[in-house]
C-alpha cells in the first residue's frame, strides 16, 4: 500500500530476485516484492494457467496485438497470428537492432525457458565473470544454486529409445560422425514427470507443444522452487501487475520506490509511493539497465557511475536448422524440453543446443540454438527526445555468431551431405539472428557496481540480477546468474544488515 515503509523492496521475481528474497527473509529481513507480469497462478476459462505454442491466445505475449514467434516461418508461411492485447507471459522486446525475448510474470524468465540448467565449463569462468572467485563459486555457490533450482539430468537409457528424443538421437549421430562432442544438458524439468507423460500416465506438457508460453506441468519454475520456499518464511510478499517506475534517495534516509499498478490491458490503474531502506533490482538485464540509465540521466539517482548501461551482450544467440535426408526423420513427437548439446566451444566459439521442431508432424528437420563466443557489446542509453531507453546493437553484430555456429553446420552439412533449411525465418534465410533469449549486462559487476552489486554511490541499492554478467556465460545463463546471487548476497547479509 502506498505510504508504507519496508525494510527490502526487490523489484522483479525472476531468478536474482527470487534469491535475493529467500536468503533475506531466511535472515528475518521482511521483503516485498514488486512484479510487473501477472501472477500466473490461477487457471483460465479452459482450466489452463499457461496456453500452448500451437494454440497462443491472449495470455503468449506481452501487450501485443499480434504473436511474434521466434520461429516466425515454417515451410515459407508465416505462422503468426492475431491476439488480444494482454499482458501475456512473454515479452518480445523490439531494440533497433535486435529482439530480446523476456519472461514476464512471477517467476520471470523461468515461467517461459526451456529450463536448461547448465553450469559454465570451470575453464572457462574467468572469462565469464573475471573478478569473482572461482574456487568459491565451484565449491560452493554453483551447488547451491543447483540444488535450490531442482537441476536434474535425463536418464541416458531411457534417451535411447523414447520416441520424443528421436530428435536428439539424430543430433547426436551427425555431431558425432563428424568428430564433435556431445554432451547431456541439464534441466529443472522433472524428468521422471516426463516419462509419465511419454507412458500416458500423467497429463502432457512438455509433450503437448508446452514452451515458451509456460508449462502447466512438470517444469520447476521458480514458483515451485524459490519463491515458494521464499514464501514460507512467511516474510515475503508478492504484488503481481505493479512496475516500478522510480527509485530516488528518501529524505528521511531510505528510497522513495514509485510503483504503477497495471491491469491486463497494461494501464496504469493507480500510482503508489512507499519507501524503503534497502532496494535491489532485480529487473532483468534489459529491465535494471533501462530503469538504471533513466534514473542516471533523469537525475533521480545522478551519481549512478558512467558504467551504468555498458557491456550488454546477447550471449551470442544464433539458431538455424539443418534439412535431414528422408532416412533421417526427427520425429513428429518431439519434447520441447532440449537435453543435448554439441560443444565446440573451445575450438570454434560455439554451444549448440539441439532444439525441438514440436510442430506435431514429420519434417525432417534438425534445429540449433547455438551460444558462441560473441564479442559484441553494446549500450543503453536515453533518448531524451522519445523519454525512453535505446539499445545500440546492430543486427550485423551476430556475424561473429553466425561463423561459430558454422564451424559445426558447416562440417555436419558437408559430412552428411546435406544443407541449411531456408524457410524458418523469412524466405530464404539461413540464421535466425534477428533475437536473443539471453540478454546479460548493462550494469557490470565489478564496473557498474563493487565486486557485490552494490551500487555504492547509493548505499542500500544493489543490482542482483543478469545486468552483472558481461554479456556472456559461455552456456544458458539462469544457473550462473542464480549462483552468483547466491554469492552476493551472502556477502550482503554478512557485512550490510
Ligand atoms: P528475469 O528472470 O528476466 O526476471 C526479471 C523480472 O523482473 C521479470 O519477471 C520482469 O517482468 C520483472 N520486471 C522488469 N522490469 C520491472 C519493473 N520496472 N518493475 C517490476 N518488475 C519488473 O531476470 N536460460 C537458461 O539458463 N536456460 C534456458 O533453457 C533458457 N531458455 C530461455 C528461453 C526463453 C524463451 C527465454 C526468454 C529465456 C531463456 N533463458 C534460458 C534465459 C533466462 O530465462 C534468463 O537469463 C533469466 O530469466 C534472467 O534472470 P534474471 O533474474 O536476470
Amino acid at each position: 500500500t502506498s505510504g508504507e515503509r519496508v525494510p527490502a523492496l526487490v523489484i522483479g521475481t525472476g531468478y536474482g530476485g527470487a534469491v535475493a528474497a529467500l536468503r533475506l527473509a531466511e535472515a528475518g529481513v521482511a521483503v516485498h516484492m514488486v512484479e510487473m507480469g501477472m501472477a500466473w497462478d490461477t487457471p483460465g476459462p479452459d482450466g489452463k494457467i499457461f496456453c500452448s505454442t500451437l494454440a497462443p491466445d491472449q495470455r503468449s505475449y506481452w501487450l501485443r496485438t499480434r504473436t511474434k514467434a521466434p520461429l516466425n516461418y515454417f515451410l515459407g508461411f508465416p505462422i503468426d497470428r492475431d491476439i488480444p492485447r494482454y499482458t501475456g507471459i512473454l515479452d518480445a522486446e523490439e531494440f533497433s537492432g535486435i529482439t530480446v525475448y523476456q519472461g514476464r510474470g512471477v517467476g520471470g524468465g523461468s515461467l517461459v525457458n526451456g529450463g536448461m540448467a547448465v553450469t559454465p565449463k570451470r575453464e572457462n569462468f574467468a572469462t565469464v565473470l573475471p573478478s569473482v572467485n572461482a574456487d568459491e563459486m565451484y565449491a560452493t555457490y554453483y551447488p547451491r544454486a543447483n540444488a535450490g533450482l531442482g537441476v536434474g539430468l535425463i536418464d541416458p537409457a531411457w534417451f535411447d529409445t523414447t520416441a520424443c528424443y528421436q530428435y536428439s538421437r539424430v543430433g547426436r549421430k551427425h555431431a558425432q560422425r563428424s568428430g564433435f562432442p556431445f554432451v547431456f544438458v541439464p534441466d529443472v524439468y522433472d524428468w521422471d514427470y516426463m516419462k509419465r507423460e511419454a507412458a500416458g500416465t500423467a497429463t502432457k506438457s512438455a509433450l503437448a507443444g508446452e514452451i515458451l508460453y509456460g508449462n502447466n506441468h512438470g517444469k520447476k519454475s521458480l514458483q515451485q522452487t524459490y519463491l515458494a520456499r521464499a514464501r514460507a518464511t512467511g516474510r515475503v510478499t508478492i504484488s503481481a501487475l505493479h512496475k516500478v517506475t522510480s527509485v530516488t534517495p528518501a529524505s528521511g534516509g531510505g528510497y522513495t520506490v514509485v510503483i504503477d499498478q497495471l491491469n491486463t490491458s497494461g494501464a496504469t490503474t493507480a500510482t503508489k509511493t512507499v519507501t524503503a531502506d534497502r532496494v535491489f533490482f532485480a529487473a532483468g538485464s534489459v529491465g535494471t539497465s533501462k530503469l538504471l540509465v533513466k534514473l542516471k540521466a533523469t537525475g533521480a539517482l545522478p551519481n549512478l557511475n558512467n558504467e551504468i548501461g555498458k557491456g550488454w551482450g546477447d550471449n551470442g544467440n544464433v539458431m538455424c536448422g539443418r534439412a535431414n535426408h528422408l532416412w533421417d526423420p526427427t520425429g513428429k513427437l518431439q519434447s520441447t524440453i532440449p537435453c543435448s548439446g554439441i560443444d565446440n566451444w573451445s575450438a570454434g566459439g560455439a554451444f549448440a543446443e539441439v532444439a525441438p521442431l514440436p510442430t506435431g508432424i514429420e519434417t525432417f528437420a534438425s534445429f540449433y540454438l547455438s551460444i558462441t563466443k560473441n564479442p559484441n557489446r553494446a549500450a543503453f542509453t536515453w533518448n531524451s527526445a522519445t523519454s525512453s531507453v535505446d539499445l545500440n546493437w546492430q543486427t550485423a553484430w551476430k556475424q561473429p555468431s553466425i561463423d561459430m555456429a558454422k564451424t559445426i553446420f558447416d562440417k555436419i552439412n558437408a559430412k552428411e551431405g546435406t544443407i541449411y533449411r531456408t524457410d524458418l525465418f523469412g524466405i530464404y534465410k539461413i540464421w535466425g539472428d534477428h533475437l536473443t533469449y539471453h540478454p546479460l549486462g548493462g550494469a557490470v559487476l565489478n564496473k557498474a557496481t563493487d565486486n557485490y552489486g552494490r551500487l555504492t554511490a547509493y548505499p542500500g541499492l544493489y543490482v542482483i540480477d543478469g545486468a552483472l554478467i558481461p554479456g556472456n556465460t559461455s552456456v544458458n545463463p539462469f544457473v550462473t546468474i542464480t549462483a552468483l546471487a547466491e554469492r552476493n548476497i551472502d556477502t550482503i547479509i554478512a557485512t550490510d544488515l
